[in-house]
């Protein structure tokens, strides 16, 4: 027979009172502050603001960064009003370019005409934090586009260097975030080159860690895989329906491919290592003016909270600065809609007046009158280990028990949306391999209904004339211009480089042209990362009007758009894709479209 505890509804009862034996790794007093913040902001602001780019090369002049209105304060205030408890900046992304002035680059503010050289946006950073109670951290690109050392060892002396700047000059740092990736190509002090480094070995980590620790042993640590808080594995905004917060650091490397446990924790894990959702309040993690109208709307950001907070995870929200160095007022509107909306939807815990009962595994609401909720939050107390492996919550209609929700972790807060639904009364019944069952925490609110406007993609060609001329095999030619994300077009004879060559049956104007990826599950089949397009009037002779990266496509496959530096006229296409995320032969292709 197990212990009974119930970390009550109406009373708050400590674990200290119980004596509970931790089971399984237990988290650190930094990791549950971590997990009370619940909401905060990454902020994406670098050169790439003034280049329009996802990723910089690392050559692009520091005389570009030059914002015409920076205002840090700006940034606070609409996170603090918009409940959001930090704020984690780009102090360094993959271009190599360095917000605050650096001793140890030249690729820096102090190098730009912001200020005449003068400005620290860390330093205004902070001090904005300071002023509205919010927290700061720290986005350290390891992957630096711009460094000639990068690669060898020199470099992470480098890295270190400026990590202790960043930990030493601008106070308590909440969180460093080492961002994994590493496309190769960068412009490396000239070089231009393809640089692939070991990633289990190169960045010796171990020694960052210990860095991080002996400078601010009350910062969280968050890599790919850990040690303190692991990625989500997605950049769309949700983790696993199973989550643990338990992990084996040791036993994964950063960049793996296809590491599912990022999503889902794992049983066995040795180490308390939980997951924290990060993703863009547009398509994409810079600032483009073209995204003014791809803003995340209340249900989209309503469905991320549930997948994130009420998920076991922490959510960290991101905010494009755009180039006069504010956050535009489109972004500030619908993080201020939906925050609003989040109130109302936790303004009344419905369950606060009901009769609790518990019995064995099971915790049993009977209400004075019958209630009607959607919302079934549920929170485990995780300070001894995080322990619950199955739940169910039953809701008695007409005297009977029928099951509404179930599911397998809870952690720190685990919040289920059911349909509407009006009870009696609900029990939840838990499942523990610990030896003592904690009960969890269970709230009920009604979340109301968001009046959704489904935006339709457009086009600005009718396509239903084109003729795919190339390839001549492969499986669903016809889905790359069917106007359906979900389908694809997918060959892979030959391997790449390949190419899709369209008849578009009469002569059109073209400012750009989009390509859309694989938007499966997988995220697998043949995205391209380099490509070459050109146009052409009669289908023979060819002109390459643009040529280059799609930056961060593998972990964010949206639309690429690219715009020609001119207009240019033609009746064919030819889209070759040069190399694809793999480093496969494969390529693939919801859609492709050009821009009128
Ligand atoms: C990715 C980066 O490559 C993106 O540019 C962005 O910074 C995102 C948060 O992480 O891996």
């Amino acid at each position: 027979m197990k212990n009974l505890i119930f970390a009550s509804l109406l009373a708050l009862i400590t674990l200290g009172a119980y004596a509970i034996e931790p089971f399984g790794p237990v988290p650190a007093q930094r990791q549950l502050d971590w997990y009370d913040m619940e909401r905060y902001a990454f902020i994406h602001f670098s050169i790439n603001t003034f280049t329009d780019q996802e990723w910089g090369q690392g050559d692009e002049p520091a005389e570009l960064f030059n914002p015409s209105d920076l205002d840090c304060r700006q940034w606070a205030r609409v996170c603090k009003d918009a409940g959001l408890k930090g704020i984690i900046i780009t102090a360094k992304h993959h271009a190599g370019f360095c917000l605050w002035p650096s001793k140890y680059t030249d690729y820096s503010v102090k190098n730009s005409p912001w200020k005449n050289g003068e400005g620290d946006v860390l330093r205004e950073l902070r001090e904005a934090c300071d002023e509205y109670g919010l927290k700061l951290g720290i986005y350290l690109s390891p992957w630096d586009r711009n460094r000639a050392d990068y690669g060898s060892p020199s470099y992470i002396e480098y890295f270190r260097n400026q990590l202790t700047e960043l930990l030493t000059e601008y106070g308590d740092i909440f969180e460093v975030w080492f961002d994994g990736a590493n496309g190769g190509r960068g412009y490396y002090g000239g070089a231009n080159e393809n640089r692939s480094i070991d990633r289990s070995t190169y960045y010796d980590w171990p020694g960052t860690v210990e860095l991080v620790r002996s400078l601010q042993p009350n910062c969280i640590i968050w890599n790919e895989v850990g040690p303190d808080v692991r990625w989500c594995g997605n950049e769309q905004g949700s983790v696993g329906e199973t989550n643990w917060a338990r992990y084996n650091y040791a036993a994964h490397i950063p960049g793996q491919p296809g590491n599912t446990t990022l999503r889902t924790g794992e049983i066995e894990g040795v180490d308390f290592v939980p997951a924290e959702v990060n993703v863009s309040i547009r398509p994409g993690w810079f600032y483009h003016e073209f995204e003014d109208l791809k803003v995340k709307n209340t249900q989209k950001l309503f469905d991320i909270y549930l997948n994130s907070v009420g998920a076991n995870s922490t959510w960290l929200l991101n905010f494009p600065i755009d180039t006069k160095g504010r956050i535009h007022h489109n972004d500030v509107k619908a993080i201020t809609d939906f925050n609003k909306y989040l109130k109302r939807v936790f303004k009344n815990n419905l369950a606060e007046n009901a009769d609790v009962t518990t019995s064995g595994d099971q915790v049993e609401l009977a209400f004075k009158k019958p209630v009607m909720f959607n919302l079934v939050q549920l929170e485990e107390d995780i300070r001894q280990g995080q322990r619950i492996d199955e739940f169910t919550v039953d809701a008695k209609i007409d005297g009977e028990w029928h099951v509404i929700a179930d599911g397998t972790t809870i952690g720190n807060k685990r919040i289920i949306k059911i349909d509407n639904i009006k009870t009696d009364g609900i029990r939840v019944t838990v499942h523990t391999a610990a030896p003592e069952i904690l009960l969890p925490n269970v709230s009920l609110y009604e979340a109301p209904e968001i009046k959704i406007t489904q935006e339709k993609e457009k086009y600005d060609y009718d396509r239903s004339n084109w003729k795919i001329l190339q390839p001549t095999a492969g499986e669903n030619l016809s889905a790359m211009i069917d106007g359906d994300k979900s389908t694809m077009a997918w060959f892979d004879e030959g391997g790449l480089p390949n190419q899709i060559v369209i008849d578009m049956g009469q002569s059109n104007k073209m400012k750009g042209f989009r390509y859309l990826p694989d938007q499966g599950d997988s995220k697998l089949r043949g995205i391209i990362t380099n490509y070459e397009f050109a146009v052409s009037n009669d289908g023979e002779d060819w002109t390459t009007v643009s040529e280059g990266e799609f930056s961060n496509i593998a972990h964010n496959p949206l639309w690429q758009v690219v715009r020609f530096k001119h207009p240019v006229q033609g009746r064919y296409i030819r889209f070759r894709g040069i190399r694809n995320s793999k480093g496969w032969g494969d390529f693939g292709c919801a859609e492709i479209d050009i821009l009128k």
